[in-house]
């Protein structure tokens, strides 16, 4: 074993630089294997930094093949070079300029930080920390500049050389076969949102005009044959510029916006400024390769990236701490956006579903931190569901708290106060409670606090006195280096549903900050009195999901249904039929008959056949919670292969009790015969699917002839995967044959095949780990693009809880062999699969055994570890 001794970073520990860069001239000679960049950087000292304050700038497998000062080469003993350090000694106490030369090796990058290369296109990627693979630079996001790029590269083979900014001279380089382009940025910027792209692509173009009048061309580039899988990405982007110009009252800042799509990119997209580069699953759409989910998931990720160029880039982070501020605010606004262009309601569930799927089992395990983190070893860590998901939720919750117009004070005082900036969080609640005279301070704990709060309510009714008393307690769970917490200020929206289905409005309200259908908890436990109540109301708590919390509303199972059938907030329509699929199969699970089962099946078919509903939300609330949600719900001693047989029996008997209702709806729901993805259609599409899941659950005669013949006349992705899915899920007849037409139609497809990848990881198999072993020998996997791993690996840990958490530890033993193969060449990518282990400690004493045992073996292995793996190892371990 060899050691990795990361340093611990620490937000206290922040510092200014001593020097300001003013201005970067970058010049990029590129060749695959040994691409040239010369940088020249105009620095001048702070004037409180001490004259002969060494000059020292980030790099990461760098070599410098020269170094200038004003001109002149820097003597030998003036500076120290290492390949992750630049120190020039006694810089001038006056501005100088400094030319640096390094050479990389694009085609040699198989971590995707810095430049590499991406299906022979030339692209970066450089947040957080990968401009230092390009060039020794002051790498942190509060070190702005106004950057110059000229770009040279073979022209044949890169016909499009792409920059940040807006275009200037083009031209060909005489003598040669090669070209330039000279990209210039006005907007002082971080590197992380520095980027280039060169290759060989083409685009499709729309122009554009602000709300103030001025012209933007927008281009999306795609590598050529796939331009006409862009014009839904086009449709999204245009949609997301109007919104912000209408929403917030912001505007587009250079002349052109462009995006490029590349098939090798480890995150989702980045926001380079005027140069957005694109994961291609969020790009490349048409109703042969992209399901409803995939459009639906390119039309916020194009938002979310747009709506960076305010929030992200016009004001950045001061450091990576505050990578919240950037990103939970851009969450908020993506969600926003995606609300208003379809189903507030619906889009809600999702987002909730999301939530807590993925950050609350983060939260309540060893990876659980602070959406606004302290310290930590490797940045890349943090893009979390905390950060983004959760950080969006604290948004809401201050949008929840001061109401849509305070909101917007807020967050217009923020546009104003801090353009140009690189903020705190500090900063930015600051605003809010400047723009609205009010004090936040106690709110400000959810950013520092991390956990999942536990919020228990109890109520009562006195029927001569009229009042109905609800009270409340909130208790956080210990988390990693926060044994003890202090109350949360939680925003609670709540109505008190009376028996006909209406609200009951009080007369007065004690106890707690209530105003309206707003109650603001402060302390450990509250208890409120409503006064004027005539009839006992049944208290829906928590309406829209107000606050990331978990609830137990001390409802008993005939409220739950009453509320499930009543509610007027629809998210708790749905919520209550969840809590009840949680509770009933949990008591399941535990080999018991759980009580209320008919009532709610018989409410579940009532949800299901509503008209008044729209289709999504119909289709929501069919949705039973995931193998791992019971997990997770469970929290301890947990026997996946009993939560599954559990869900399992479950599902087969709603889909046997419900056939005919399902037959019903699944048959008289028409879609109109050419594709649309907007969100009523794609609503449609969803309902008939999970109709069709019971059918197909139910093991009734004809169900499986029927799902083969829904996946056999799907015209589009959305039914031919979902058919295809339910045809493996539930080992129906036919599921070979359509595994193997798929394969068949979709073959040299990437992001088609992908599906096809993660409907065979995800199948219940008594031999998961053989199964994906032998599919990491198909031809359409490959362990060097993130999209494959994520889909075939991805799959199986996400999905196929039963396999991953095998009792044998097989699952285990696969998890640690992959991440060390992958550790080698894409560490970002490792180290996100690795996560996986996030929930051992609430497996049961078997498993729990053989999930350590995996996890040291990943540490104590014969092998160099990234930063990032050894650093998610060590705190699962912990
Ligand atoms: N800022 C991007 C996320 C992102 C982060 C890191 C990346 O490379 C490792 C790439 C993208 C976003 O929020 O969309
Ligand atoms: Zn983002």
């Amino acid at each position: 074993m060899q050691s990795n001794t990361a340093q611990l970073i620490k937000l206290t520990d922040y510092e200014e630089t001593p020097y300001v860069i003013e201005t970067v001239s970058l010049v990029f000679k590129l060749h695959a294997e040994a691409t040239e960049v010369v940088s020249t950087l105009s620095l001048h000292p702070r004037a409180r930094t001490p004259a002969g304050t060494a000059l020292e700038l980030d790099g990461d497998e760098l070599k410098l093949l020269s170094i200038k000062l004003n001109g002149t080469p820097l003597e030998d003993d003036a500076y120290d070079a290492a390949p992750d350090k630049l120190v020039v000694h006694n810089p001038p106490t006056e501005p100088f300029k400094l030319e640096i030369t390094t050479q990389i090796n694009p085609a040699a990058n198989t971590r995707l930080m810095g430049l590499y290369l991406s299906d022979g296109i030339y692209c970066t990627q450089c947040e957080a920390e990968g401009f230092r693979r390009i060039t020794y630079y002051y790498d942190r996001p509060d070190a702005l500049s106004v950057f110059t790029t000229r770009i040279e590269a073979d022209k044949a083979s890169n016909p499009i050389l792409l920059g940040n900014g807006n275009p200037q001279e083009t031209g060909r380089i005489d003598g040669t076969d090669r070209h330039f382009a000279v990209w210039h940025d006005p907007h002082p910027k971080p590197a992380y949102l520095f980027a280039l792209v060169a290759g060989d692509l083409t685009c499709i173009s729309e122009k554009y005009t602000t709300a103030s009048g001025k012209p933007v061309d927008l281009n999306i580039y795609v590598e050529k044959g796939n331009e006409q899988r862009a014009g839904w990405s086009m449709d999204s982007l245009v949609r997301s510029m109007r919104w912000d110009e209408k929403t917030f009252g912001r505007e587009y800042d250079l002349d052109v916006f462009n995006i490029v799509a590349v098939s090798a990119f480890n995150m989702g997209a980045m926001e380079n400024k005027g140069l957005n580069i694109f994961n291609d699953k969020y790009i490349l759409a048409n109703s042969e390769t992209a399901t409803d989910l995939d459009y639906e998931g390119i039309e916020t990720v194009v938002a979310h990236e747009y709506f960076h160029n305010w929030t992200g880039n016009r004001i950045t982070c001061r450091e990576w701490f505050q990578l919240c501020l950037k990103e939970g605010l851009t969450v908020f606004r993506d969600q926003e956006f995606s609300s208003d262009e379809r189903s507030r309601p619906v889009k809600r569930i999702a987002d909730v579903v999301r939530l807590k799927s993925r950050q609350f089992p983060e939260d309540q395990g060893p990876l659980s931190h602070p959406v606004r983190p302290t310290e930590y070893k490797e940045i890349n860590n943090f893009y979390t569901a905390t950060v983004y998901d959760k950080g969006a939720e604290l948004v809401r919750m201050i949008k929840t708290i001061l109401g849509a117009d305070g909101f917007r004070k807020g967050m217009d005082l923020y546009f104003e106060r801090h353009d140009g900036d690189a903020s705190t969080i500090e900063d930015f609640i600051k605003c809010f409670e400047e723009a609205n005279d009010t004090d936040l301070s106690h709110f400000s704990l959810w950013y520092h606090q991390s956990g999942t709060p536990h919020l228990k309510a109890s109520s009562s009714y006195d029927e001569a006195a009229k009042t109905f008393t609800l009270e409340l307690e909130q208790t956080t769970p210990a988390t990693p280096g926060q044994p003890e917490k202090e109350p949360f200020f939680i925003p609670v929206r709540f109505g008190l549903v009376g028996p006909n289905g209406e609200d009951i409005a009080y007369s007065k309200a004690e106890g707690a900050r209530v105003d309206g259908d707003l109650l603001c908890l402060t302390e450990r436990k509250q208890t409120v009195v409503f006064h004027g109540i005539g009839s006992k109301p049944v208290p829906s708590l928590l309406r829209e999901f107000s606050a990331p919390v978990k609830l137990e509303a001390g409802l008993n199972r005939h409220e739950q249904i009453f509320l499930m059938r009543h509610d007027i907030d629809p998210f708790n329509r749905w919520q209550a039929a969840q809590t009840l699929m949680s509770e009933m199969l949990i008591e399941m699970t535990n080999g018991d008959i759980p009580a209320g089962k008919d009532a709610f099946i018989s409410a579940l078919a009532n949800m299901a056949e509503d008209e008044n509903l729209d289709h999504a939300f119909r289709g929501f609330g069919l949705m039973l919670p995931s193998e791992k949600d019971i997990a997770l719900e469970i929290g301890k001693d947990v026997d996946t292969d009993a939560i599954g047989a559990a869900r399992d029996a479950f599902a087969k008997e709603i889909g046997a009790s419900l056939y005919d209702t399902f037959e019903r709806i699944y048959s008289a729901i028409e879609v109109s015969e050419t594709f649309s993805p907007d969100a009523a259609s794609a609503g449609k599409r969803s309902l008939k699917l999970r109709c069709l899941y019971y059918m197909a659950a139910s093991g009734i005669e004809g169900s499986a002839a029927l799902t083969k013949a829904h996946f056999d006349a799907a015209d589009n992705m959305t039914d031919r995967m979902g058919a295809l899915n339910l045809l493996v899920t539930w080992n129906l007849e036919g599921a070979k044959d359509g595994l193997q037409a798929f394969e068949k139609r979709h073959q040299g497809t990437a992001l088609a095949m992908d599906k096809w990848l993660s409907i065979a990881a995800g199948a219940p198999n008594e031999d998961a780990v053989s199964t994906i072993r032998t599919l990491t020998e198909h031809p359409a996997f490959s362990w060097d693009i993130p999209n494959r791993v994520y889909s075939l690996i991805g799959g199986f840990l996400g999905s196929n809880t039963r396999g991953f958490h095998k009792a044998d530890g097989s699952g285990y033993d696969y998890l640690a062999e992959i991440t060390l193969h992958l550790d080698k060449n894409n560490p970002q990518v490792a180290s996100r699969l690795v996560k996986s282990f996030g929930s051992w400690k609430n497996m049961n004493a078997e498993r729990r055994v053989k999930a350590k045992a995996a996890l040291e073996r990943i540490l104590n292995a014969d092998q160099q570890l990234s930063t990032d793996v050894k650093e998610i190892v060590e705190r699962c371990l912990d």
